[in-house]
């Protein structure tokens, strides 16, 4: 048997979470997540919440995904800069996250409702098993950097969480962050 391609090695900053060299990268500024907030009254449409630097592989079960994700310290009214997040399309392929840099939580979610915060600093290593919805929130005020490896033929759903939500969301309370129910949040 003929391996599919040789070993190769990428640099990663475990500060800044940039790879080198850098073959993909996606962009999220708030225009691209109209709907995910709660108050999105008078939202700056161009600010950047996010990127996600790729270690683009072919999205087979033969391979694994990796990436950093950066997120910008920030709010949108008492809610903190976050992920779109997702469900897998390939529902049941879980991930490992690795907390690289700031302070986060990973929120996670069933189909059913039940819902997950774990917290994401440096030296976590987080498990979302298969069918948890996830989604990463920086509450920290600097940047929130971690790495991320799922098995190449996940796939996101986006559709879902964009339609219903996640039950919980992250704000900052009066003593820090907190998690409080989603009033939009819709179960079916
Ligand atoms: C992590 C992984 C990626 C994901 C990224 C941003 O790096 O889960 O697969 O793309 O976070 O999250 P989202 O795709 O939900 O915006
Ligand atoms: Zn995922």
């Amino acid at each position: 048997m003929t391996p599919r391609f040789a070993p190769f090695t990428t640099w990663m900053d475990w500060h800044t979470g940039l790879l080198d060299p850098e073959r993909g990268q996606v962009e999220r500024r708030l225009s691209d997540m109209s709907g995910y907030y709660l108050d999105e009254q008078g939202v700056d449409g161009g600010q950047l919440v996010y990127r996600v630097y790729a270690i683009p592989v072919e999205e087979t079960g033969s391979e694994i995904q990796c990436s950093t994700t950066v997120i910008e310290p920030g709010r949108v009214a008492d809610e903190y800069f976050m992920t779109k997040g997702h469900f897998h399309a390939v529902w049941h392929r879980s991930e490992i996250y690795l907390g690289l840099r700031g302070e986060g939580r990973l929120v996670m979610a069933t189909e059913a409702g039940e819902h997950a915060v774990e917290p994401i600093r440096p030296g976590s290593v987080s498990y979302v098993p298969g069918g948890w919805a996830h989604r990463s929130v920086n509450v920290g005020d600097e940047q929130l950097v971690f790495f991320a490896a799922y098995v190449g033929d996940a796939g996101h759903d986006y559709g879902t969480i964009a339609d219903r939500g996640f039950p919980v969301r992250v704000v900052a309370g009066a003593h820090g962050p907190e998690v409080v129910d989603n009033p939009r949040y819709r179960k079916e």
